[in-house]
């Protein structure tokens, strides 16, 4: 008997130090998919290149850049489920004819493909391909025409250590 109220009452001294666990605080705004170090959404109300960018820096990032081939699988995987091509953030310079990502990162990585760059007058704008066949590579197409897109949002901007 004295040994199970001693139980008892260690057990009520355990509960009542137990903390509730602190509230689960996801790394990405609502709507996004934590991946690696950033955030992505995939939007599938189609709008212009310009729009599209617009509406991701809003939100506080930029039309999804891609520097690896990591980021690429990851981006080709989000892409491809929503099954239409979708702007991703590069863009071609009027000026040299040089391409840039809207973030600022140098272009260290592509996937064009085939044939692509085809850099017809006005097609400087760059999609990715939702179709299985082409397998998430890119293609450079006309700014104007309204497509999905996905953003990219930093989680070193989110979080800056
Ligand atoms: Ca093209």
């Amino acid at each position: 008997m004295w040994l199970m109220l001693n139980s008892f009452h260690l057990f009520l001294s355990l509960a009542s130090s137990i903390n509730p666990p602190p509230p689960t605080h996801s790394p990405c705004p609502s709507g996004y998919i934590s991946w690696y170090l950033n955030c992505y959404k995939l939007v599938e109300e189609a709008a212009t290149w310009d729009a599209a960018q617009t509406a991701c820096a809003k939100a506080g990032g930029n039309l999804a850049s891609i520097d690896m081939s990591y980021d690429q699988a990851f981006v080709a995987g989000v892409v491809l489920q929503g099954k239409a091509d979708a702007w991703i953030g590069l863009k071609r310079k009027v000026q040299n004819g040089s391409y840039m990502w809207t973030d600022g990162w140098p272009v260290f990585f592509t996937q064009w493909g085939p044939g692509e760059p085809s850099n017809l007058e006005g097609e400087g704008c760059v999609s990715m391909h939702a179709s299985y066949f082409f397998h998430g590579t890119w293609n450079d197409t006309k700014c104007s025409d309204p497509k999905p897109y996905i953003c990219k949002i930093s989680k070193d901007f989110l979080w800056p250590s």
